[in-house]
């Protein structure tokens, strides 16, 4: 069996550390890979990390997964409460993916309270911050040994 996660993060997320600390930290996306790293290896993973502003992009990492990866984390940023693509990707490849948001989208704006990944993803970790991404990278890790 692969030993390798895909890790994802959808659009402006490479914004993270810049502005909006209020609301999404001080962290950068680098440190948010490399923490998630740190905890893939301690748990025998190895990842492999992908940050874009574009869908078919994300898409098309998402399929290639399917060849060599054994479960998805994805941010997918803004596309979690819009894109049904999104949705379709993650649902055809049959991985097993985890959904993390930094923030609590639940304690913000409406429109954030619906994701289309919400009734797939195997495990969901929503508004502890960055450290999310290290508790997404355990409970898959458990899920899929
Ligand atoms: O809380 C999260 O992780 C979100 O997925 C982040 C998305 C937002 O649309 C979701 O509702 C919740 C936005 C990512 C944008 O990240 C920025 C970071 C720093 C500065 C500006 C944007």
């Amino acid at each position: 069996m692969t030993r390798r996660i895909l890790l994802v993060n959808g659009p402006n997320l490479n914004l993270l550390g810049s502005r909006e600390p209020e609301v999404y930290g001080t962290a950068t996306l680098a440190d948010v890979e490399r923490l998630t790293v740190d905890a893939a290896e301690a748990e025998g993973y190895e990842i492999r990390a992908l940050q874009s502003n574009h869908e078919g992009v994300l898409i098309d990492a998402i399929h290639a997964a399917r060849e060599d990866c054994a479960a998805i984390i994805i941010n997918p940023g803004g596309l979690t409460h819009t894109s049904v693509s999104l949705r379709d990707a993650l649902t055809g490849v049959a991985l097993p993916f985890a959904e993390v948001h930094i923030s609590d989208v639940y304690a913000r704006e409406d429109f954030r309270h619906h994701s289309y990944l919400h009734d797939v993803a195997a495990v969901r970790v929503i508004g502890e911050g960055v450290d999310g991404y290290a508790s997404a990278v355990r409970q898959l890790a458990a899920l899929i040994a």
